[in-house]
């Protein structure tokens, strides 16, 4: 199907990507909001805050019994965020970290987890920091190289754990690929990807032969930062029922509210990623022409060394670049200080554009001489690119690289 705004062949930042997905927006406005549903055939879901549900008898229940186990409003995003995902069941966690968290949970003492070498930082804390401590067998690999994959994989590998486009650098990471390496090496060794960045509107790792896609819904999903939440999609009965298992049994539960919020902000999940995109696309640009930026990082543009892959792989790019600012902490900080538009703060995939310092902020976690390999530089800035008008933070960018700047013009 067209995208509806490719219009009279006029160039746009969509072209040569994959197809949109049929009825995405469709199926997010209606899969799992059936006001059949309810007795007051409310079109939009409520929020159910009883945190009980009455039985008839003992044991006889009308599918709900304790809200940690089921509860009416989570259910109507998983449902919501399963069609979106192209998969048969989805999950609701109270975070991004819960949801990693729940996924590992699936391990036991011994068994092998090989993750992708640029990940969050949060995520490289819990598996190096958290997971290894408890006995779980954690290695690195630079999933971009998939016969680096390969050589990392044990007869012990059980999970293997992929980000992409990753979070900072912005590597772009085959998931057919190293789907298939890890399937062929042992069908049953679970492959994760973290789709946080892309959103399920830009990729769908789960069609690409992935077993388990996750996400910190906090970011693209929920898209008002207003909501801290992770989500879980699968196609296998088995992880389905050890994850729902799990999902009640360690209990990182989302409240019904954010629930309600995070389905409503899947409604104009398209819309705001078509933006997002339209809206980077013109600051890379810009920032890539800029004399005092040393390199822009933005999958959309033909420099990125995986933009074709990035093509095949999605159907549009999210609203994140990373640049390397030229000079030293000096002019990174002073550009961050000087912004006007963009704040200064951690996260990212909101309506209003961000910018950070991966170093010092989201990625202090991660051990200095991990990040030094990575890139991740005292240089190296991420930017959240908003949904604001484009000449307003095109101009933003530019009045802060001149305050940093003040002899480069
Ligand atoms: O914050 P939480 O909802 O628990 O999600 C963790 C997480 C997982 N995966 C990715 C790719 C992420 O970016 C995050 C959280 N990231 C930030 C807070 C950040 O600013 O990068």
């Amino acid at each position: 199907m067209e995208r509806n705004h490719t219009k009279n062949g006029v160039a746009d930042v969509f072209d040569g990507f994959s197809t949109a997905f049929k009825s995405f927006a469709t199926d997010a406005i209606h899969v799992g909001q059936e006001p059949e549903q309810w007795k007051s055939m409310a079109v939009v879901p409520p929020i159910s805050l009883s945190t009980t549900f009455k039985q008839t008898g003992p044991g006889q229940h009308a599918g709900f019994e304790y809200s940690r186990s089921g509860n009416p409003t989570r259910n109507c995003l998983e449902k919501a965020v399963a069609a979106l995902d192209g998969a048969k069941y989805s999950l609701a966690l109270a975070s991004g970290l819960a949801a990693t968290v729940t996924i590992t949970h699936m391990l036991k003492a011994g068994d092998g987890i090989v993750c992708m070498d640029d990940v969050y930082g949060g995520t490289n804390r819990y598996f190096q920091r958290i997971a290894a401590e408890v006995g779980l067998d954690v290695s690195l690999a630079d999933c971009t190289k998939p016969e680096k994959l390969k050589s990392a994989l044990k007869p012990n590998t059980k999970l293997v754990w992929i980000e992409t486009p990753t979070n900072p650098t912005m590597k772009v990471v085959d998931i057919k690929a190293c789907s298939d390496i890890c399937h062929d090496h042992d069908k049953n060794i679970v492959v994760v990807v973290d789709n946080t960045f892309m959103s399920a509107y830009f990729q769908r790792p789960l069609a690409l032969g992935a077993d388990v896609c996750m996400y910190s819904a906090t970011k693209y999903m929920n898209g008002h930062s207003d909501v801290v939440m992770g989500l879980i999609s699968v196609n296998r009965d088995d992880l389905h029922d050890r994850l729902r298992f799990l999902q009640n049994a360690l209990g990182g539960v989302p409240s019904p509210f954010d629930c309600y919020l995070c389905n409503r902000g899947l409604k104009t999940l398209h819309l705001r990623m078509e933006q997002h995109f339209k809206n980077a696309m013109a600051a890379a640009k810009y920032l890539e022409a800029d004399p005092r930026v040393e390199r822009v990082i933005f999958p959309g543009l033909p420099s990125h060394p995986q933009h074709e892959l990035m093509k095949r792989q999605c159907t549009g790019c999210p609203g994140m670049i990373t640049f390397y600012i030229k000079g030293n902490l000096e002019h990174a900080s002073a550009f961050l200080s000087n912004l006007k538009l963009f704040a200064v703060a951690e996260s990212l995939g909101g309506y209003e554009s961000l910018a950070e310092h991966p170093a010092i902020m989201t990625h202090a976690s991660v051990p200095e001489k991990e990040r030094k390999v990575l890139g991740i530089s005292d240089t190296l800035i991420r930017l959240s690119v908003g949904l604001e008008d484009e000449a307003d933070i095109i101009e933003d960018l530019y009045q802060a690289l001149n305050a940093a700047h003040p002899k480069i013009k």
